[in-house]
């Protein structure tokens, strides 16, 4: 029965060795709990550290962990951990992904420990691989992991998920490293991202850095499509809900009631915050916030206490304990500043809080306040609804967490503002309570639907499908047997078709379009298919009349160009076949040529029914930039028209929609009675063909990405090569 391999940084199980003898910790976060019953169901092994574990009790480890938890430990050693872990992982990514450049630290020695330890991972699921079995990678420690495994197992389902944000491009410039990083993640069928921010900024970087074009989340990766697309994180929503009433819990509840002055209608308002230790969180901005509230509200000064929770995390990083510093600092100033001798604003925990009091505060909390500066979902909120169960806590959430974009009805607030902030916990302890309820029950309705096993099990099921797709582009391509069949194919017909694009399928690519003039090894191929009185040879291209005449006119073969508007039978004057009207050129051609000047290298080019802006020599990254806005712009300018805007490789070009390729083939050729029909094409000019041609017609694209023709190969010299067998039979 084919698996499901999970691979994250860590295990979810912890093993220590203590006096010789091992302890076995479960860890109760988000994604091991969550994904725990899947692994029954779905037959699941997990891959990931398991901490550091003395070189003598890893066999026993190994075994122990395989059998008891269905866990494949990865044991890295102890000198490559600090840098791969709070090295390249925490000093490197998190801080850049989470947008404070100035943070970042870039050591070449880290990122050799990072490539190091991934490859390392890779041995591992390469270890326990079997045909069938899905691969799901997690998180930002193993970037590197999906590239690496696709090398080995070319034909392995991966998926890969971040779980922080991924950073705007202009962010992700200053990491020396990422352009194999983004190659590497390339590698995965599909790749998931807990908001639609966060796959945008990643399709763009791709697009920039890499010079590859999306649609819909598809990215056309050189021979391989990826998908990207949103997975928003969701919690064990039942758990929190239910536990939260569980004996235990209700008993810490009632100790922190009493705790804050009995009897339970007159204690004061709890303000509950938790957070790792971290820059990110915006912890001091808690506090600011809260000092301007009571400032601002001074009326509240004796009725609220703001239950700071801070759990430990990554000491071993400087910025982490400068971070504790300023936090014990600042909290002991506000305490003195405002404490009486019958109250305190500031209930400070620097420990992990054990389950059942978390359950117990997020009960309690009459407001929870959550202002990360920056954060990839944030659970902590969703398990705060989860176990309020609707009694009447108001949340306040900073912009920033990835987790405002689904809960609308928290009060969104800038964590910068303290203005914000402070009237933000005014407004929350004065909201009414119809209106409390409401909100909280609209989120847990949201919640409740949207849980950690609906997410799962949609990116798993979406997994399948990216896999099915990506296998089924593999499937067109035109291998050894259905080239032999083609070949029968043409040696057994009498009247042959052969319709061919020129640029990108004949020729290949040249920085300057006049350079791509036809080898003499094209022009040999075509003159020896044209010989044959059995073949009507058309070339069907995008180009302008004269550079096609000039190259090709002393062949007796047919010319199409500019889409259609213009054709000409072998030895015959051109014809004109498009609209003899184009005023519309007045207008669009201004529009161009601003981006001309903005985006050096890039020219505009004039056809009689068309004009194209080229870009293909100019710097990729901004042009591609350019281009979209181009479209857009063009789309809206032209819509209701007949005129239509064509994204083709490096080139955007607006012309009369009713020109197409495949309008051309219905016009003049359908109706040929040919027993044997061929068309090669690279481009989306070249689709309209492809979708009108006849089904047992040889449609071929040339080049990879999505397309309506029936096979494929991968480059113009295989299409050289594939037009030089047909007559060398
Ligand atoms: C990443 C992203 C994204 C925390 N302290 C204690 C404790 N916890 C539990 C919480 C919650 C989990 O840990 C923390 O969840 P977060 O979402 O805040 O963050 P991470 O899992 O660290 O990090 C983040 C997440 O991945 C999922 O994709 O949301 O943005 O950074 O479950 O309850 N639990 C107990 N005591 C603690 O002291 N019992």
């Amino acid at each position: 029965m084919p698996k499901l391999i999970i691979v994250s940084n860590r295990l979810p199980v912890t093993v220590k060795a203590d006096k010789g003898q091992l302890e076995f910790k479960e860890s109760a976060g988000g994604l091991a709990t969550g994904l725990s019953s899947f692994y029954q169901e779905r037959n699941a092994v997990w891959i990931g550290w398991p901490g550091d574990v003395p070189r003598r009790h890893q066999a026993e480890a190994r075994v122990r962990l395989r059998s008891e938890y269905a866990a494949e430990p990865v044991f890295i050693p102890e000198a490559t951990v600090e840098r791969f872990y709070e090295g390249y992982s925490n000093r490197t990514l998190w801080p850049l992904f989470h947008s404070f450049p100035t943070y970042t630290r870039y050591t070449a020695a880290d990122w050799d420990a990072y490539r190091q330890v991934n490859a390392q991972f890779a041995r591992a699921v390469v270890d326990i691989y079997e045909p069938g079995d899905q691969v799901w990678v997690h998180d930002y420690q193993l970037l590197l992991l999906p590239g690496l495994l696709r090398a080995d197992l070319p034909d392995a389902c991966i998926g890969f998920f971040l779980h922080i944000p991924f950073p705007p491009y202009d962010i992700l410039r200053l990491l020396p490293q990422r352009r194999e990083i983004l190659a590497q993640l390339l590698g995965a069928d599909l790749i998931g991202f807990h908001t639609y921010d966060y796959m945008d900024a990643f399709l763009s970087a791709v697009r920039q850095v890499l010079g590859y074009e999306n649609r819909l989340g598809q990215v056309a990766a050189g021979e391989r499509v990826v998908e990207v697309d949103v997975f928003p994180m969701g919690i064990d929503f039942e758990r929190f809900s239910a536990e939260s009433e569980t004996p235990a819990s209700q008993e810490d509840l009632a100790k922190l009631v009493r705790r804050n002055g009995a009897p339970e209608q007159d204690r004061a308002r709890i303000i509950f915050s938790i957070s790792r230790l971290d820059y990110t969180k915006g912890i001091p901005q808690h506090l600011d916030g809260l000092e301007y509230f009571l400032e601002q509200y001074p009326e509240w000064r004796g009725k609220v206490v703001f239950v700071l929770s801070v759990v430990p995390s990554r000491e071993k990083v400087d910025r982490y304990a400068y971070l504790k510093r300023e936090i014990d600092e600042r909290v002991g100033n506000l305490n003195s500043k405002y404490a009486d001798l019958a109250w305190e604003p500031i209930r400070y925990m620097y420990r992990n809080v054990p389950f059942p009091e978390l359950l117990a505060l997020y009960a309690a909390a009459d407001v929870a306040l959550i202002l990360p500066l920056r954060d990839g979902m944030n659970l902590v909120v969703k398990e705060y609804v989860a176990a309020q169960r609707c009694r009447g806590g108001v949340l306040v959430l900073s912009d920033t967490a990835g987790a405002a974009k689904e809960l609308r009805e928290a009060i969104i607030v800038n964590p910068n503002s303290r203005e914000e902030v402070a009237a933000a916990i005014h407004q929350a302890l004065t909201m009414p309570e119809g209106e409390r309820l409401a909100r909280c029950a609209a989120m847990s309705e949201w919640l409740a639907t949207h849980d950690v096993r609906w997410w799962a099990g949609r990116f798993l099921d979406r997994l399948i499908e990216a896999t099915d797709a990506a296998r089924g582009l593999r499937q067109q391509e035109l291998e050894d047997g259905l080239r032999e069949e083609l070949l029968t194919a043409y040696g057994a017909s009498s009247r042959r078709l052969l319709l061919l694009d020129y640029d990108g399928t004949l020729a290949p690519f040249t920085e300057r379009p006049e350079d791509a003039r036809p080898t003499p090894a094209l022009l040999d191929a075509l003159r020896r298919l044209t010989a044959d009185p059995a073949n009507e040879v058309v070339i069907v291209s995008g180009r302008d009349r004269e550079s096609l005449g000039g190259w090709l006119g002393a062949l007796p073969l047919r010319l199409v160009a500019e889409h259609g508007a213009w054709a000409r039978a072998a030895g015959d004057d051109w014809q004109q076949l498009g609209p003899s009207r184009v005023r519309w050129k007045k207008q669009v051609r201004p529009i161009l040529e601003r981006y001309v000047e903005r985006i050096p290298g890039s020219f505009v080019e004039e056809k009689s029914f068309s004009l194209a802006w080229h870009y293909r020599a100019a710097d990729i990254a901004t042009a591609s930039m350019a281009a979209r806005e181009l479209i857009d712009g063009l789309t809206n300018l032209t819509a209701n028209t007949d005129i239509g805007v064509l994204q083709g490789h490096r080139v955007v070009e607006v012309k009369n929609e009713r020109i197409t390729k495949g309008g051309y083939y219905r016009g003049h050729l359908a109706e040929g009675g040919w027993d044997f029909e061929l068309a090669l094409g690279d481009d989306w000019t070249d689709e309209t063909l492809f979708q009108v041609l006849p089904e047992e017609a040889w449609s071929i694209k040339v080049g990879f990405g999505q397309s309506a023709a029936r096979f494929r190969l991968p480059a113009p010299a295989d299409a050289l090569a594939l037009l030089g067998a047909l007559t060398a039979r």
